[in-house]
């Protein structure tokens, strides 16, 4: 039993050291060719849609660490197992990192940033895995019983060394450099700055702005995607008169505008909190775009992300007016790397799949025949503009309030279209309008909130909104594929 155990950790202990060379290597190349930081993306790529809502609905913001925990807890047992079976046929070893280290390799390659080095890391990690196998699992010198000894001291040694490696990587692979590059920056004041609205002071309301640590976070990148500003290229390309090649100074030279838009995500439940409100500072993408001079019948410009990933947006969205922007800051400050630092797009009115990608390098304009974007590829809707959104934030959902007057209140969207009405009804009653906070155009979120005397006993609240066009449908429809619909409802007990 005693033999079993140190030879499970002999396994776990060329994992280690496996992984750890493979972070080093992979600090000289790039974070995202480690081995399982390329399993994990390669993963989150293949991953059928059910499951991909299944884990965004399950473990919200935190799907990413659960993905990574579940690699390495399938890491560590395959590793004791092998260790265990390896102490009886070494080869058994050699083959599991084989195996690993060619499928780490695989999986890098097929990152769409990738280059060719991108497959050593996780070779480097299995041949270092490998020799560690041999010194650990020594041939016995005499052989009564046929395999191996386990050197004990070895085991911990080799653990020790795979810690040290393996911190020595990460932090070499970390984002301390980039972290210190953003703080150094100071972004010229904008020459354009639009109005500023103003948010209503009401208990349990959310802000009219979202600061930047409570803004919500969609992507698909396990590790982000690591762009300096000193390196930065914005390509422009594709079915233009004239390609065109931007530095980030180039940007920020062009004049910035400041605006205050509300991004969201078509990931959002009926109630969902996938949505922010921001004063974004950018460069008008019209103008970009203008002289650029996209061909007749390119209709869609594919924005494509440091990572690979890419969005397809209505040529026409970036061009009519709105304020589509290749932003740079976000309230005041360059925008923080997991919202796209050091350049994103953001264009009102379209959901964020369609339109605001971080880390943002190139712009192709194509067409809507010839291009399918990651999403679009995934079978979600190629045109999605936002849907009119009303949501109760206070009272919450199953919460105790005491009887009486009661602050109901929230938020609603409809951008490009404006909020013109929030109603509420409790229990099925008539519906009540609710006050509205004063919006500064269509493309924030507008807040809203009423005075509800609540009787003791158990209610349900119900919001509803119009924009200027229609009153928001109470037909339930899931996100998938371009939004979902539907009111929301919160029941809370009043005592
Ligand atoms: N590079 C990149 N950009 C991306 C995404 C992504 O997966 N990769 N996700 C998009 C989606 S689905 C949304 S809703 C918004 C979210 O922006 P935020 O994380 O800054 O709130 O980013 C968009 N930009
Ligand atoms: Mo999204």
């Amino acid at each position: 039993m005693k033999a079993k155990l140190t030879a499970a950790l002999a396994g776990i202990a060329c994992a280690a050291v496996a992984l750890a060379t493979a972070q080093l290597a992979a600090a000289a190349i790039a974070p995202g060719s480690a081995p399982v930081a390329a399993i994990g993306a390669a993963f989150i790529d293949a991953t059928p849609e059910p499951l991909k809502e299944f884990a965004i609905r399950a473990f919200g913001e935190y799907d990413k660490l659960v993905l990574l925990g579940g690699i390495a807890l399938v890491l560590l047992v395959l590793a004791a197992v092998t260790g265990v079976l390896a102490r009886r046929r070494v080869a058994v070893g050699y083959i599991v990192l084989a195996l690993l280290g060619v499928a780490g390799a695989a999986a890098a390659l097929t990152r769409p940033a990738a280059g060719p080095s991108w497959a050593l890391p996780s070779l480097v990690g299995a041949a270092c895995g490998a020799l560690v196998l041999g010194v650990l699992l020594r041939e016995r010198a005499a052989a009564p019983v046929p395999g191996r000894v386990v050197d004990r001291r070895g085991v911990l040694i080799a653990l020790a060394g795979a810690g040290l490696a393996g911190a020595a990587g990460w932090r070499l692979s970390g984002t301390s450099d980039l972290e210190s590059a953003r703080e150094a920056l100071r972004l010229p004041p904008p020459t354009d700055v639009g109005p500023a609205g103003t948010g209503l002071d009401v208990p349990g309301i959310t802000p009219y702005l979202t600061p930047n640590s409570d803004f919500y976070r969609v992507d698909t990148a396990l590790v982000l995607p690591r762009v300096l500003p000193d390196d930065y290229r914005l390509k422009i390309g594709g079915r233009v008169a004239n390609p065109m090649e931007l530095s980030y100074q180039d940007i920020l030279d062009r004049g910035l505008v400041e605006r205050e838009i509300t991004i969201s995500c078509v990931s959002n439940e009926v109630g969902g909190t996938l949505a922010g409100n921001a004063r974004w500072l950018g460069a008008p993408l019209a103008d970009l775009l203008a002289e650029a001079r996209p061909e007749p019948g390119a209709d869609q410009v594919v924005s494509r992300s440091a990572d690979g990933w890419t969005a397809g947006t209505p040529t026409r969205a970036c061009t009519d007016g709105r304020d589509a922007l290749i932003a740079v800051g976000m309230n005041g400050e360059p925008l923080p790397h997991q919202h796209g630092f050091p350049v994103r797009m953001i264009v009102p009115g379209l959901y964020g799949y369609v339109s605001a990608t971080k880390w943002l390098v190139e712009i192709e304009l194509s067409s809507f025949d010839d291009y399918d974007p990651y999403w679009v590829e995934r079978d979600w809707a190629a045109q999605a503009p936002i849907k009119t959104f009303s949501r109760i934030d206070s009272p919450k959902p199953l919460g105790t309030i005491p009887a009486g007057p009661v602050a109901v209140a929230g938020v609603a969207w409809a951008q490009r279209r404006g909020i013109e009405l929030v109603e509420v009804r409790v229990d099925e009653g008539e519906w009540t309008e609710a006050e509205l906070a004063p919006v500064i155009g269509p493309d924030t979120w507008r807040q809203w909130h009423l005075t509800w005397d609540a009787e003791p006993g158990r209610h349900k609240l119900e919001v509803r909104a119009a924009d200027t066009e229609d009153l928001q449908t109470e037909e339930r429809q899931p996100p998938f594929p371009d939004g979902a619909t539907g009111w929301h409802s919160v029941v809370v007990t009043a005592e």
